[in-house]
């Protein structure tokens, strides 16, 4: 298929070959899409580069969103690699290790800020930065998880960034629409990406969910990719301010 000919997207978050991200950035790829990316840190610049660094006119940036001057300076570079940008795919989020586990009540102040600030306001700030390069209008997605609308053991903080996320994803839909610019967000079932590792008995939640879902199965990253492909798509033209559950059925369930 040919989805996203002509189209420059900008894809945040791939970390490895099994981040959700990079099944996003792989759909995308499929389509005819060309693609900018970006990291945080010099940790992960390597296995971005070993990655995205083989398809055609890829631009690789760094950014840590915490860190202005750096979106900045990427949406720069974006600008003038291409000259427009038409999509993008925002795969991060982060809270502290400890605030993952234990009783929510006891996070602190500054994981709560973290994990809003990383997980939340992110997609406030490279929205602001695209919406110059989008002059066609564009599409923006994002990665939210259950555990935003209902209590989820440990995942605590992130559970109410993600809430924050999903609202943050319907008021800049509300902001951006006369600029034809959709916003929408994923919400996928737990997948075993390099965050979910070291997520207490993240084992047998999956196992858990699999069971429990209509399909029976857990969902797989190249199924969230599928759906990134076609939100950022014009098959997505009449949808904004969505969050789609890409989760097998799970979260339909009551008893
Ligand atoms: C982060 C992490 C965001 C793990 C995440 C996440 N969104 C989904 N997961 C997987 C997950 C994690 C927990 C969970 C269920 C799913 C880790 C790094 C910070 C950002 O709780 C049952 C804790």
């Amino acid at each position: 298929m040919n989805l996203l000919e002509n189209k420059v997207g900008l894809v945040l978050g791939v970390a490895n070959k099994r981040s959700i991200a990079w099944a996003c950035a792989e759909a995308c790829h499929r389509n005819g899409a060309l693609q900018a990316f970006s990291y945080q840190g010099d940790r992960l610049k390597e296995n971005v580069e070993k990655l995205a660094g083989e398809l055609p006119e890829s631009l690789i940036v760094p950014m840590d969103v915490t860190n202005q001057a750096e979106v900045d300076a990427a949406f720069e570079a974006i600008g003038k690699k291409y000259g427009r940008l038409d999509y993008i795919i925002h795969s991060i989020a982060f809270a502290p290790r400890e605030a993952l586990e234990g009783d929510y009540v006891a996070t602190t102040r500054d994981a709560f800020r973290t994990a809003l600030e990383i997980s939340a306001f992110s997609l406030n700030q490279v929205a602001f930065a695209a919406a110059p390069l989008m002059k066609e209008g564009g599409s923006i997605v994002t990665m939210s998880y259950y555990g935003a609308e209902k209590v989820v053991r440990n995942y605590n903080v992130m559970g109410v960034a993600k809430a924050a996320l999903e609202a943050s994803v319907r008021y800049l839909a509300a902001d951006l629409g006369r600029q034809g610019i959709r916003v929408n967000a994923i919400s996928a079932g737990p997948i075993n990406t390099l965050s979910a590792r070291g997520v207490k008995n993240m084992g047998s939640m999956l196992s858990y969910v699999a069971e429990k879902a209509p399909l029976q199965r857990n969902v797989e990253a190249a199924e969230v990719g599928n759906t990134a492909l076609f939100l950022v798509s014009d098959l997505a033209s009449g949808i904004t301010g969505e969050t789609i559950y890409v989760d097998c059925g799970y979260n339909i369930m009551g008893l």
